[in-house]
């Protein structure tokens, strides 16, 4: 079966990961946002590329998810020393990674380019693919501050700033990334992973051709809310200030144009009885991923799912 999976920061990255151990390689597309990069100290940085790569390269820090395990802090602390910006948690190790990335692209490579000679050397065999070349850039509105970029959102201000909505700054001209389309096309069924919707999921599906392509196959989406809480990140909180009970039914709710399937996590199994007449397939299974075998189990639940919204 082949699977294109859209994903975003670190419950994206594990359910690829799962997916990566539960299929072969060459029937895998795993599409990355790119809306949460930013230019810091002179650097691109691709948070979720990254995320996705660590991940699946088995290198990712396992408390945090996002940034590399075994990491060292001394350039930064070098930068705090000098009075630079030390907000944005850059390791050593990591650092390799964007001053490498910064090189490349400055060579004239592509972001594609880039990323899929980093799978390379990480030794990664699924195709791995930034949803675009181009950049496109998350805007988060909050009541408090107006419009913040996303990092500034998300990590300098720690998602205190009650949001009022998003913007994708660039997505109406960002052509998807070369092979993305034609990965959603060949692909007998979609993805949608166990990201947040808002900044993770809808900047990919924002761009031009992307929700279109995505609402011609089977889709799937695994919830990232479980009992009204998101296993990590704001996208609870999101739906909240937006005026939305956060919950998995909000979720299957937001995607319902595209949707077939639904994965809810187990403790949910009675909100199915919202979903379903949506015209939805549901499912529940054990959603949380505290490990690599959580990961690829619940790959294989949903591939075993799959079948039932083709
Ligand atoms: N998230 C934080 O909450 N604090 C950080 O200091 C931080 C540093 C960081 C460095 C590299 C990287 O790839 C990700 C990093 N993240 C950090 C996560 C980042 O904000 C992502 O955008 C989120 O994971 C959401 O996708």
């Amino acid at each position: 079966m082949k699977i294109a999976v859209l994903c975003g920061g670190v419950g994206g990255a594990k359910l690829a990961d799962g997916l990566s151990r539960a299929l072969p390689p060459e029937n895998l597309t795993i599409i990355v946002n790119t809306g949460d990069d930013f230019e810091h100290l002179g650097l691109l940085i691709c948070p979720d590329l990254d995320t996705v790569c660590y991940t699946l390269a088995g290198i990712a820090n396992p408390e945090t998810g996002w940034g590399r395990a075994d990491e060292s802090w001394n350039a930064l602390a070098a930068i705090d020393s000098l009075g630079g910006p030390s907000w944005f948690r850059l390791g050593d190790r990591d650092l390799g990674t964007h001053l490498e990335r910064t090189r490349c692209l400055a060579q004239g490579q592509t972001l594609s380019q880039v990323t899929s000679g980093f799978c390379r050397s990480w030794n990664i065999l699924p195709n791995v693919i930034p949803m675009s070349d181009r950049a496109v850039r998350t805007m988060v509105s909050t009541e408090a501050y107006g419009e913040l970029t996303f990092q500034d959102y998300f990590v300098r201000r720690r998602c205190e700033p009650k949001v009022t909505g998003f913007r994708f700054s660039g997505a109406e001209h960002a052509l998807p990334a070369p092979g993305t389309l034609e990965a959603i096309e060949a692909a007998d069924a979609v993805i949608l992973s166990p990201s947040n919707p808002w900044v993770s999921l809808d900047p990919i599906l924002a761009l031009p051709g992307i929700r279109s392509a995505v609402g011609r196959k089977p889709v799937a989406a695994v919830s990232s809310i479980i009992g009204g809480k998101t296993v990590k990140g704001p996208a609870a909180k999101m739906f909240q200030e937006l005026g939305f009970e956060p919950s998995a039914p909000a979720i299957a709710l937001h995607y319902r144009d595209i949707l077939d399937g639904f994965i809810l996590d187990q403790v949910d199994l009675a909100l199915g009885g919202d979903i379903r007449p949506l015209g939805i397939q549901v499912a529940a299974f054990q959603t949380l991923m505290n490990s690599p075998a959580d990961r690829r189990r619940l790959a294989e639940d949903v591939l075993n799912f799959i079948p039932s919204i083709l």
